[in-house]
C-alpha cells in the first residue's frame, strides 16, 4: 500500500511538473546560484541572470566529472541552456552538448541559446572558472554572435557565484561490528551513521564507480566488497576476486576517474586498473619499501601517487614524476594508523595520523603541511578518509 501511495504520489507530481514545464516553455530546476550574487554581462547582449525566478542552474557536483545544467535568463536574447541530456557531456551532438566542470573549478563545453547559438566556456583567449573555495564565477565565456560573457567584475560589481564548492574528503570510522561512522565536511563533520552493509572485513573506499562520491567497500582475502553510490549503495555484483591476497589499497592510478583495486604484499604493489578492465596489464610495481601501503594524489596532477609509511616516516612516489621518491621520506613526528585524503579541497591529499583510533592529526597542503590537530571523532575503529558525498 505504502509503495503504491508513494508511486501515484510521483506520478501526481510528475504531471505537475509536466504541466509548468508546457505552461513555462522551458524546464526549470531551482538550482544552486546565489539569490543575490547571480548576475553576468554581455556586452553586446546586456545582463543574464542566472538564477531566474522561474529557474536557474544547477552547479553538479561529481568530482572530475562535474557539470551544469539549467538555464539563465537574458533579457534581451532568452533562455540559455546549459545542457542537453545528462552531465557529464560529450559535446559531440546536439543531443549531448553542455558546460562541464573539472573539480580544479575549470568550466568547459558549450551552452546553447535560441537566438545567439553556442556559447564556449573555454575559448582561445580565455577560460571561465569557478572558485574550487569560494564558489564565485570569473573569466569570459564566447559566443559568436554576442561576443565575450563576463561573470565577475568590480565596477559596476557584478558576480555569479554558486554554493559548489570542489570536492572534500570526510573523515569516517569503521568499527569492528563492520559499523560505519561518517563526519561529512559540509555537515560541520557532525557525526552520522552506524550504516552497516552486512559484511564486517577490511574496510575501505574509493570511488570506483566514478560518479564523484566515495562507494564504501569490504576486502575478506582476496574477496572484495564494493557498494556503489551510483546505484543506491548495491553492492556492485560479485565480490570481486583478483586473486591476490594482501593490504588492499584503492585510489585512480590511470586517472580515468574511477579507482583501481590495489594489493600490496612487502614491497611488490598488484593494481588492476579500471581504464584497462581492470586487467593486471602485466604491471607489478617494486619501488623497495615495505610498510603500511596507501595511495592519494599528493602532487595533485589527478594521478594517485603510491606511498608506504613506516612509523613517522611517509615514502611517496609522484606520479608526475614519473613515480619517483618525492624527496625526503617525509616525517611528521607522528605514528600511528595513517589515511591521506585532500581534507581543504586544494587538489592535493594531506597526509593524516590517526592516533588511538581516534585522535586525527593532519598536515593540510594548503598551509605548507603544518601540523593541525589532533580532532577527536569519538567512535573508535579503522579509521578511513574519502568523499563520500562528492563535495
Ligand atoms: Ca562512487
Ligand atoms: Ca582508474
Ligand atoms: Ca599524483
Ligand atoms: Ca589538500
Amino acid at each position: 500500500m505504502i509503495t503504491s501511495n508513494a508511486h501515484s504520489m510521483q506520478a501526481g507530481k510528475r504531471v505537475l511538473f509536466l504541466l509548468a514545464l508546457f505552461a513555462a516553455g522551458a524546464v526549470f530546476a531551482e538550482g544552486n546560484i546565489s539569490a543575490t550574487n547571480k548576475f553576468a554581462w554581455s556586452e553586446n547582449a546586456g545582463w543574464q541572470n542566472w538564477s531566474p525566478t522561474n529557474g536557474g542552474v544547477t552547479v553538479h557536483a561529481a568530482g572530475t566529472n562535474s557539470y551544469l545544467s539549467g538555464y539563465a535568463w537574458a533579457e534581451n536574447i532568452g533562455w540559455i541552456k546549459m545542457g542537453a541530456g545528462t552531465g557529464s557531456y560529450a559535446n559531440t551532438t546536439a543531443d549531448n552538448y553542455g558546460v562541464n566542470l573539472d573539480r580544479d573549478g575549470n568550466l568547459s563545453g558549450y551552452a546553447w541559446s535560441e537566438t545567439c547559438g553556442w556559447i564556449n566556456f573555454n575559448p582561445t583567449h580565455s577560460q571561465a572558472v569557478i572558485s574550487p573555495t569560494t564558489g564565485s564565477f570569473d573569466g569570459y565565456a564566447w559566443a559568436e554572435n554576442i561576443g565575450w560573457i563576463h561573470f565577475k567584475n568590480t565596477s559596476p560589481a557584478y558576480n555569479v557565484c554558486t554554493s559548489w564548492r570542489a570536492s572534500l574528503a570526510d573523515p569516517a570510522i569503521v568499527d569492528i561490528l563492520g559499523n560505519w561512522y561518517l563526519c561529512l565536511a559540509r555537515n560541520g563533520y557532525l557525526m552520522s551513521g552506524p550504516f552497516n552493509f552486512n559484511v564486517s572485513a577490511r574496510p575501505l573506499a574509493a570511488d570506483f564507480d566514478g560518479d564523484g562520491k566515495a562507494d564504501p567497500a569490504m576486502v575478506d582475502g582476496t574477496l572484495w566488497y564494493v557498494w556503489f553510490t551510483g546505484a543506491g549503495y548495491q553492492l556492485s555484483g560479485g565480490p570481486w576476486n583478483f586473486g591476490v591476497l594482501g593490504d588492499p589499497v584503492a585510489a585512480d592510478f590511470d586517472g580515468d576517474g574511477k579507482a583501481d583495486p590495489a594489493m600490496v604484499i612487502n614491497t611488490l604493489w598488484y593494481v588492476w586498473f579500471s581504464g584497462s578492465g581492470y586487467q593486471l596489464n602485466g604491471v607489478t610495481w617494486n619501488f623497495g619499501v615495505a610498510g603500511d601501503p596507501l595511495a592519494a594524489d599528493f602532487d595533485g596532477d589527478t594521478l594517485a601517487d603510491p606511498a608506504m609509511v613506516i612509523g613517522t616516516w611517509w615514502y611517496v612516489w609522484f606520479t608526475s614524476t614519473g613515480y619517483q621518491l618525492s624527496g625526503g621520506p617525509w616525517n611528521f613526528g607522528v605514528a600511528g594508523d595513517p589515511v591521506a585524503a585532500d581534507f581543504d579541497g586544494d587538489g592535493k591529499a594531506d597526509p593524516a595520523m590517526v592516533v588511538d583510533n581516534a585522535l586525527w592529526y593532519v598536515w593540510f597542503s594548503s598551509i605548507g603541511y603544518q601540523p593541525s590537530g589532533p580532532y577527536y571523532l569519538g567512535v573508535s575503529g579503522t579509521p578511513i578518509a574519502a568523499d563520500f558525498d562528492g563535495q
